[in-house]
């Protein structure tokens, strides 16, 4: 059981499409465990991106990701991490699958409708970043 962390970005949820992309997701079979809507604080997207640190769209990243609310979501699942993946789509909205969150939500690479995780290892590490494990099924979060 894999957990990965989807986020609906502040494009996404200024459109209307949080129950839209909520439906999409556990039609594929993916459990969300765990969700919060709210505002991102800068600290916290700057050292959710730190691996883009330095790169010329992280500053606006920074701006984009602070714009609006989110919506977090820690969903568990067999191969949870490939599964979102595969559901989303590429980065760049034009390029991603047909049926894809990003196809259908997604209008540029930044405003690309959501974030999913990219491994099982990152998975983990970004559930953990958002939610104490006390909010997820008691054991089940690796350490
Ligand atoms: P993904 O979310 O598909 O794993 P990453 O991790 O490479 O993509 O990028 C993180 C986020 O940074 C993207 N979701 C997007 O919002 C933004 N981003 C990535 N590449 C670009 C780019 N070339 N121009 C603008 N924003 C970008």
């Amino acid at each position: 059981m894999d957990w990965t962390l989807l986020i609906i970005k502040p494009d996404a949820v200024a459109a209307g499409r949080i129950g839209e992309i909520l439906a999409m997701v556990t039609q594929a079979g993916l459990r969300p465990m765990s969700m919060e809507m709210r505002y991102l604080a800068e600290a916290e997207v700057r050292a959710f991106y730190r691996v883009h640190q330095g790169k010329p769209f992280y500053e606006p990243l920074m701006t984009f990701m602070t714009s609006g609310p989110v919506v977090l979501c820690a969903l568990t699942g067999d191969d949870a991490v490939t599964a979102l993946r595969a559901l989303v789509g590429v980065t760049d909205p034009p390029h991603a699958a047909p049926g894809t969150v990003r196809a259908r939500f997604g209008t540029t690479t930044q405003k690309n409708a959501v974030h999913a995780s990219d491994s099982p290892e990152n998975g983990v590490a970004e559930v953990s970043f958002f939610f104490p494990a006390a909010c997820l099924l008691p054991g089940r979060l690796p350490a």
